[in-house]
């Protein structure tokens, strides 16, 4: 484990592009047999490994599939995927999650699946995960000192750090309260915020994310093909799932950490610089159906809607109809 993680390092390593076989064995401090045994193994796992005559060997790419190895070492976080957990097939990370999480899994703990058969959304919908097509993952946290009723913010603070990452890629994303990401009006993302709260306080919160990362028209779920999208579909490029996750929960991270300290306040106006059809008329449903203007959330995260009359309401649940 640790020996195939020091491997990667000395071979990625861009001060010295190369390094010779009989350099690994001595810092790695085994045989050359051994090293060539952890090189094929890395082979095995989809990375690409470049021989040159009298240079040595560096890594020329890492695997695009999900890799256990990949996700550990690119990992830049202090505590959040620290432990991570992956899996080829699940029927939810949000089921496994909750089962570690009742066993004492720590703060920070991640799982990631590269398919889920039953994966879920809010109100019992259905999450569609296709196997190494997407980021489906949940994380555990135990905040110290949140109130239940605050829980719900993690879902708009997750929703900001995917929307400030996805950005750097020059997508124009947005947020529709409470919990998903749009891009060019259709959905690419999800987050699923679960509590588990004893009396006042939060025993832990299983806060689930999936991304469309690498679908194609075809890949798309029939019945979602309007409506979803895939980054592959809007940015016109494959992406590394590797990468992605570790830098994004690098972003959660800072977020999360953010929250703790400053409170919901800081993600607020960054929220509302994301927020879908902030403005616009649309059609809300509480018990009934109503039209009213969205005019962003307030401090406690929940959406300030403006109806026909001019009466602002505060809305903690509620569904947002297009
Ligand atoms: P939601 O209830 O807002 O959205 C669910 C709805 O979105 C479905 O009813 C369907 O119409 C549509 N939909 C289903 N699958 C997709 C998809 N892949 N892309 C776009 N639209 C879709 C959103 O719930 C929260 C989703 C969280 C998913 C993560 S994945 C990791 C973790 N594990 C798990 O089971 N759920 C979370």
């Amino acid at each position: 484990e640790g020996t195939r993680k020091r491997l990667i390092d000395l071979l990625s390593n861009h001060q010295q592009p190369y390094i010779s076989g009989q350099q690994l064995s001595d810092e790695l401090n085994i045989s050359r047999s051994a090293v060539w045994k952890h090189m094929n193994a890395l082979k095995k796992e989809g990375y690409q490994i470049e021989g040159v005559t009298n240079k040595g060997y560096r890594i020329v790419s890492s695997p695009n599939d999900l890799s256990e190895t990949a996700l550990s070492w690119d990992l830049k976080t202090d505590w959040l995927g620290q432990r991570l957990i992956y899996k080829e097939q699940v029927t939810s990370t949000q089921i496994v999650a909750h089962d570690l999480a009742r066993d004492g899994a720590e703060h920070g703990t991640v799982i990631v699946a590269r398919e889920q058969t039953k994966g879920r959304g809010r109100m019992r919908r259905y999450w569609e995960s296709k196997d190494g097509l997407g980021l489906w993952f949940s994380s555990i946290l135990r905040p110290t000192g949140i109130e239940p009723k605050r829980a719900s913010q993690l879902t708009l603070v997750a929703a900001v750090a995917i929307a400030d990452y996805l950005s750097k890629y020059n997508l124009d994303v947005k947020i529709k309260w409470p919990n998903d990401l749009f891009i060019n009006g259709k959905k690419l993302a999800g987050i699923l915020t679960e509590m588990q709260a004893e009396q006042d306080a939060v025993e832990y919160i299983v806060l689930g994310i999936g991304i469309n990362m690498n679908h194609d028209q075809q890949d798309l779920f029939e019945s979602e093909r309007n409506k979803a999208t895939s980054l592959l579909l809007e940015a016109k490029q494959p992406f590394n799932l590797n990468t992605v996750l570790t830098e994004l929960l690098f972003e959660l991270e800072v977020k999360f950490d953010l929250f703790m300290s400053e409170g919901f306040s800081t993600i607020k106006g960054q929220w509302e610089s994301y927020a879908y059809k902030l403005g616009e008329w649309v059609s809300v449903k509480t018990q009934t159906e109503w039209d009213a203007k969205i005019c962003g959330i307030d401090e406690d995260g929940a959406l300030m809607v403006m109806n026909q009359n001019h009466q602002v309401h505060h809305l903690y649940s509620a569904e947002i109809l297009w």
